[in-house]
Order: C-alpha cells, then structure tokens, then sequence
C-alpha cells in the first residue's frame, strides 16, 4: 500500500500535523510486507557458516517460506553426516524481525518423513501452529513477535531430541522495539549444538548414534553447525569495535557456559531482553532452548588488536569443537594461543 492509499482508507485529507504524519509512517511500516523464500536464499556455509546478523528490515509483516529437506551437511572438517534441515544448512537461516512485527511462515515438507516448526518466539496455540506435517504437506500460521530476544526454532516432532540432533534448529532475533542502548559495529549469531555420531563403512561419513545421545555423550559440540570452524576462519572486528554475539543454543541436551577468553562481556541480556541486562560479565549460560545477548568492546587501551577464542567454558565440550576465534584488527601471528 503506498502513502497516498493508506492516507486515503484512513480518511486523512488536506494539511497533516506531524502526529498525525508519525502515525501514517506507523501504518506504513505496519502495512508493508518482506517476503523471503528461504529455498531461494540459502546461508552461505562455505568456508564458514555465515554468522553476519544483517539488519531487520521495516517492513512490519515479514513472511516467510521454510522449505524442509534433507542434506548431506559437514559437521567437522571432512565429516559428513545425513542431516535433516529448515532451509538445507544447519542451522537453518537466521531470521530477523523486530518487536511487534507480525511473522508469517509456511512451512513446507519437501522431505520423506513428518516433521515440525516451533517457535520460541512466538505464544500461539502449540496443537495448532506446530503440528505434524506430513511429508508434501504444509503448515501456515501468523504471530506477533511481542518479546525481544535470541530465540530458539526447532522441530518438535516426537523423539524430539532425534530432530534436534538431525539439525532442525535456527535462531530468530527480535529487535526491541526501542533498539539495543548501544551501537553494536558488528553482529553475529551463534548457536551451539552437540552431535552424535557413530562410524559408517565410509571413513568420511558418520551417522546418528541414539544411545550416544540418551547417555549424553556428544561426539561434537559446535558454533553453527561445524566444529571449530571458526578457529581456522576468525569472526573478524575491528580495534575499537563493540560487537554483539547472540548466541543460542539449540542443544539437544548441554547448556553453554559462553566465555569470550581475553576480554569481559561489557553487557549480557539474558533472554536477548534489555530489561535484563547485567554488566562486566565474565561468562554466562545459556540454557538449552534459550538464548543470551552478549556485548564486549575491543578497544585500544584493553581488549585490543590480538585473537580472542569464544567457548563455552564447560571444557569437555570446547575441546569436542566448541571453540571459534574472534580477530581483533590485524595482529602479527597467530601461533601463540594455547585454547
Ligand atoms: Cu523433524
């Protein structure tokens, strides 16, 4: 809908005072719609998946297509496994909408076996919107992205974890409504997960291990989808940056105690809520199916030009591929770290 439309089925005519033109730029935004076929636009998980958190969009109705499919994902460097995605890349794509958007999806079964979507983000009647879909089969619903945050998406069709541990997960952030208080330069989403993973006759493809995964022994645990993939492709700021890190984790099972070695969280918001914001934190968890903000500053005079490995502090699980680096400017040499 153009101005002038939305001017006229408001039945505004003649000199507008500027509160009233404040409210038609509201109605605006309300009335304008994004649309993104997430089969058209793929995340980018060569050489890294890409952590970039883009900016939402003004659009107030944002619509998407969540296609369901199985893919051959690479959860380690050179080891294949069979996944079963939202969008074909583990984790699926990050959605990114702002509080008080309204988000339609439709999802489509494209794989051979029933699956599901659901929504940490959303309060919607869960026998309704996240229900069974069956293969070739859709599902289509609205809500209104009412609390800010890092949330969690996932299939939840029963043996839940199975999915989980299959690859069905994303991240959706909401921005609040009034923004975060600062000016992050750069953003990025992490989300953690375990694997776990038997021996194939292919030395270069493993496969779902049910009872590794029922005792909790997780042969991978990793930031977006590959073990240390970060480690060998740094997440890239400048000296003087304030970056933002929302990080979620999608588990199945571990919490991630989140620690950003060589420097302190300047601000974390548990839940990705501003309301909820602590200062000068070294580590903090995030709970399976939750989601944190995390805010550090590199600057010159502290945290400044050198390397800076994010783990989660729970070490067992670091050292299974939960580890990626942060690049702070361009330091000398990289041979020195001990993580
Ligand atoms: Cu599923």
């Amino acid at each position: 809908m153009t101005r002038t439309q939305i001017l006229a089925a408001l039945g505004v005519t003649g000199v507008l005072t500027a509160g009233v033109l404040g409210f038609t730029d509201n109605a605006i935004r309300a009335n304008k719609v994004q649309y993104i076929d997430f089969d058209k636009v793929v995340t980018a998980t060569t050489p890294v998946y890409n952590a970039r958190l883009t900016d939402a969009s003004d659009a107030g109705i944002k619509e998407y297509r969540i296609p369901i499919k199985n893919a051959v994902i690479e959860i380690a460097d050179g080891v294949k496994y069979d996944g079963w995605t939202f969008g074909g890349t583990v984790p699926g794509p990050i959605i990114h909408v702002r509080q008080g958007d309204r988000v339609r999806v439709n999802v489509v079964n494209e794989s051979n076996m029933p699956h599901s979507i659901d929504f940490h983000a959303a309060q919607i009647a869960a026998n309704v919107a996240y229900r069974m879909i069956l293969p070739k089969d859709s599902v289509a619903f609205e809500f209104v992205a009412r609390e800010p945050g890092a949330f969690m998406v996932h299939c939840g069709t029963p043996p839940v974890t199975m999915h989980i541990m299959q690859g069905m997960y994303l991240p959706i952030i909401v921005d609040p409504r009034d923004g975060w208080g600062t000016k992050a330069d750069k953003e990025f989403v992490i989300v953690q997960s375990e694997f776990y993973t038997k021996p194939t006759a292919d030395s270069n493809v493993v496969q779902a291990d049910w009872n590794a995964e029922q005792a909790k022994q997780a042969s991978y645990v990793v930031f977006n989808g590959r073990a240390s993939q970060y480690k060998e492709h740094p997440l890239k700021v400048a000296v003087g940056d304030r970056v933002r890190f929302y990080v979620v984790n999608a588990g199945p099972n571990f919490n991630s105690d989140f620690h950003l070695v060589g420097a302190i969280f300047d601000r974390v918001y548990p839940d990705g809520n501003p309301a909820h914001a602590l200062e000068g934190v070294q580590t903090y968890p995030v709970p399976a199916g939750g989601g944190v903000v995390f805010e550090a500053v590199f600057n010159k005079d502290g945290s400044g030009e050198g390397l800076y490995p994010f783990v989660t502090h729970s070490f067992a699980d670091a050292e299974k591929g939960a580890v990626g680096m942060v690049q702070v400017g361009t330091p000398k040499q990289f041979t020195t770290m001990s993580h």
